[in-house]
């Protein structure tokens, strides 16, 4: 048995992803996710022209020497597009796996710790009014976590917040932009940011959200690498008294120490993560217990394989999950990380954004959302198949992310 065909598919319905088709000789299909919002193509290459004639005649039952074959055989290691390209090549050889085996892949990762993962919605408006009627519309549904994100007076355009959203929408935001009328971009928009300003608002906020929700709903807030540590250890004081499940990369995540100076101010739970690519991006977080939740996405990070590891070594310091699931993770990273979150025991919480309709015909699943909790399903492997027929119909189309400005005209993190 070992692996007769592999090809990057690259198909954009609704958005772009970029997806790795393992074939084995005998037959069998395995699907890995290799979408890196943005550099799509960077990791399409990286996967097509170096990668997939290498994996040809491989044997498809050795997932950990292919790993380190790939990662430990490359000179040139770690960042997100060799790490994406890693992942993908991991989650479809586990999806092969458990294939074969006839089981869901949660069996072959230690079977299930829990019933369903709790997951959070992504709540956002404009204005207060928006952002009540999201949040309702969620719990209306049974979300019991939602994150919040608001327009900040004298800014155009705010991360998390879309400007066409409309309350109780399924979906609403992707913050990768094509061009005019839906044709390929060739730059990033341009945002604007004024901290002073997001500051002063953003406590007034959640302290509306808890008056008209209560105190049972959890709360989530994302910064979006914005703010210098001090600034971010103010945020995370002046939340403390709406009681907040995290607060989100409010400092440049590099930085890892940054973080220290946040902790020694606060008690809101902090969490990070969704652009490292690697465990060591974590070291000083995790082992000086500087986060309570590891952020990255199973697509990010060099796939089930190292996830796993990672998720592991942050359990010894009592740090749980939180992966990432915006839309520009595509199904079957998504259903990895369900599959995974469901057999660790240091499962936090899981973001979810349903992704669209074009989407998930493009992408069969087998998970479900239920009253606030995700399962991935009964169906053997990752439960997510590809209709090569109906995503050849959506070529790729050029997006990006957007790039930020200060008010004086200087660039700042987006
Ligand atoms: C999140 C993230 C995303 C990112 C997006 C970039 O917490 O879900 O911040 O919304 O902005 O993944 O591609
Ligand atoms: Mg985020």
């Amino acid at each position: 048995m070992s692996i007769s065909n592999a090809e990057v598919i690259v198909t954009s319905p609704g958005r772009n992803f970029v997806t790795l088709k393992i074939t084995t000789d005998d037959g069998f299909v395995g699907w890995g996710d290799a979408t890196l919002n943005g550099r799509e193509l960077s990791v399409a290459s990286y996967l097509g022209d170096h990668l997939v004639s290498a994996l040809i005649g491989r044997d498809e039952n050795r997932i950990e020497d292919t790993w380190q074959y790939f990662y430990r055989g490359a000179y040139w290691r770690r960042g997100p597009v060799t790490m994406a390209a890693i992942a993908a090549i991991d989650m479809a050889l586990w999806d092969i796996k458990a294939k074969r085996a006839g089981v869901p892949l949660y069996q072959l990762l230690g079977g299930a710790s829990r019933d369903g993962l709790r997951v959070y919605a992504h709540a956002s408006g404009s204005d207060y009014a928006a952002l009540s009627a999201a949040i309702r519309g969620y719990v209306d549904q049974g979300y019991t976590a939602v994150r919040i994100q608001t327009g900040v007076p004298g800014l155009n355009s705010v991360y998390g917040v879309s400007a066409t959203a409309k309350p109780g929408q399924k979906y609403d935001y992707e913050p990768a932009h094509r061009g005019v009328d839906g044709a390929a971009a060739t730059r990033p928009q341009e945002e604007d940011w004024d901290t002073h300003a997001y500051l002063n608002h953003i406590p007034q906020v959640f302290a509306q959200v808890r008056e008209e929700f209560g105190p049972g709903l959890r709360l989530l807030h994302d910064g979006h690498h914005r703010l210098s540590p001090i600034e971010a250890a103010r945020l995370a004081k002046s939340l403390e008294p709406y009681d907040l499940f995290w607060l989100e990369d409010s400092t440049p995540a590099e930085d890892q120490e940054a973080v220290r100076l946040i902790r020694q101010h606060s008690t809101t739970p902090l969490a990070t993560g969704e652009v490292f690519n690697s465990v060591f991006d974590y070291q000083t977080l995790i082992t000086d217990r500087l986060i309570d939740y590891v952020r990255s996405a199973v697509t990010h990070t060099g796939g089930i394989t190292a996830m796993k590891k990672l998720l592991d070594f942050a359990g010894i310091y009592g740090i749980r999950s939180g992966m990432h699931g915006p839309t520009d993770i595509s199904p079957i990273g998504m259903a990895a990380a369900l599959h995974l979150g469901l057999a660790i025991h240091n499962f936090g919480i899981q973001e979810y954004m349903p992704h669209s309709d074009t989407t998930l015909e493009v992408f069969r699943t087998s998970y479900a959302f239920d009253r606030g909790f995700l399962h991935p399903g009964e169906t053997p492997g990752l439960g997510v198949e590809l209709d090569e027929e109906l995503a050849a119909q959506y070529p790729y189309t050029a997006a990006y992310l957007p790039v930020n400005r200060l008010l004086d005209g200087s660039l700042h993190d987006w």
